[in-house]
C-alpha cells in the first residue's frame, strides 16, 4: 500500500513508470517538496531517492539542489515547494537550449540513428521536422525494456520518417544507410566527457567511429556530474534478471546492467543549453556545479 506522493514517485522511478534522466530529475525534485510537506526525514528522503536510479546523475543533481534548498529554508514547505517549481523551470529553459543548438545539426535528407528513448533527441527531431525540414531516423529496439518503441512512435506521429531495428542491427545500418550523425540522450556526463547512457550505447558509438559517423549527445548540463571520475564514474544500475528472461531457465545466471560509458573519444560533440560543446569542454561545466552552481549554462 502506497502512502502520499513522496512514496507514490519514488515508487514510479523505480519501477520505471517514470523514466528517462530528465523526467526523473523533475519527480525527484517535486518528491523532495512532497517529503517536506508530508513531515518526513529530509535526509531519509534523500537517501531513498538517490538509490531509485543510481546511473542517473541528473537525478542527484535535483536531490542535492533541493536538499540545501530545503535545510536552508528550515524545510518550509512553501520554501521548498518555490524550489521545486524553480528546478523545473530551469529545466525547461535549458531543454529549449538544447533543442535550439541541436536543431541546427540536423540537415534536409540526412540520415540518423538513435538508441532508446531520448526525450532532449525527440524534443529536437520533432522542433527541426516542424521547421519544415525532412530526414529519416532509424530507432533501436533498447532490450530489454523496448524504449525504442516509444521512440519511433513518438517520431513518425511527427511526421518524421521512421525506421526501427533490433539492437544488433546498429552496426549493419551504419555501415550500410550513409548515416549522418548518431544521436544520442545522456543520464550522466562526467568531469572527463565520458558519456553514461542506455546500455548499448558504447558499442552504438563505436560501430559509428569505426565508419567514420559523428556521435552526439543532447543533454542539459544538470546532466553533467561534479564527482564522476575515473574508468568507473558512477555505479551501473543493474535490474532485475526477470526483466531479461521472465522465466528462468535452470543453471542459467543472468546478468541486466542498464547502463554503459562511452568513452570521449567517440563523442564529436556535446549538445548543451549553451552551445554545443567538446567532451574535453565538459570539466568546467563539472566544476560550476560541483562549486553549487545549478542554473542554465551560458556559453
Ligand atoms: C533512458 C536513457 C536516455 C537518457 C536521457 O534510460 O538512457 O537516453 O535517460 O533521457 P531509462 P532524456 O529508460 O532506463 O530511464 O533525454 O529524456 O533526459
Amino acid at each position: 500500500m502506497l502512502e502520499g506522493e513522496f512514496e507514490d514517485t519514488v515508487d514510479a522511478i523505480r519501477t520505471m513508470r517514470i523514466r528517462g534522466a530528465g523526467a526523473i530529475a523533475r519527480a525527484a525534485a517535486r518528491a523532495m517538496a512532497a517529503a517536506v510537506r508530508e513531515g518526513r526525514d529530509i535526509e531519509a528522503a534523500r537517501r531513498t531517492l538517490l538509490n531509485t536510479r543510481p546511473s542517473a546523475v541528473s537525478l542527484r543533481n535535483a536531490v542535492e539542489f533541493m536538499y540545501q534548498r530545503a535545510t536552508a529554508a528550515g524545510e518550509d514547505p512553501d520554501a521548498v515547494d518555490s524550489a521545486a517549481a524553480e528546478f523545473e523551470a530551469y529545466a525547461a529553459e535549458a531543454r529549449a537550449g538544447v533543442v535550439r543548438h541541436g536543431s541546427r545539426l540536423m540537415v534536409d535528407f540526412g540520415r540518423y540513428l538513435t538508441h532508446c528513448n531520448s526525450s532532449a533527441v525527440i524534443d529536437t527531431l520533432v522542433a527541426a521536422r516542424r521547421s519544415g525540414r525532412r530526414f529519416e531516423v532509424f530507432a533501436t529496439e533498447t532490450r530489454p525494456w523496448g524504449q525504442g518503441h516509444l521512440t519511433v512512435q513518438a517520431l513518425a506521429s511527427a511526421g518524421i520518417e521512421t525506421t526501427l531495428i533490433v539492437d544488433s542491427a546498429a552496426r549493419h545500418i551504419i555501415a550500410t544507410e550513409d548515416i549522418h550523425a548518431v544521436l544520442l540522450g545522456a543520464d550522466t556526463v562526467t568531469m572527463a566527457g565520458s558519456l553514461i547512457n542506455k546500455v548499448g550505447t558504447a558499442s552504438v558509438a563505436s560501430a559509428a567511429r569505426d565508419h567514420g559517423v559523428p556521435v552526439y549527445v543532447f543533454t542539459e548540463t544538470y546532466k553533467f556530474s561534479p564527482a564522476a571520475m575515473g574508468r568507473n564514474p558512477v555505479p551501473i544500475e543493474e535490474r532485475p534478471a526477470e526483466e531479461v528472461l521472465p522465466c528462468p531457465i535452470p543453471g542459467v545466471k543472468v546478468r541486466n546492467p542498464v547502463f554503459d560509458v562511452t568513452p570521449p573519444e567517440m563523442v564529436k560533440g556535446i549538445v548543451t543549453e549553451g552551445g554545443i560543446i567538446t567532451p574535453s569542454q565538459a570539466r568546467a561545466i563539472c566544476e560550476r556545479i560541483g562549486a553549487g552552481d545549478l542554473s542554465p549554462h551560458v556559453a
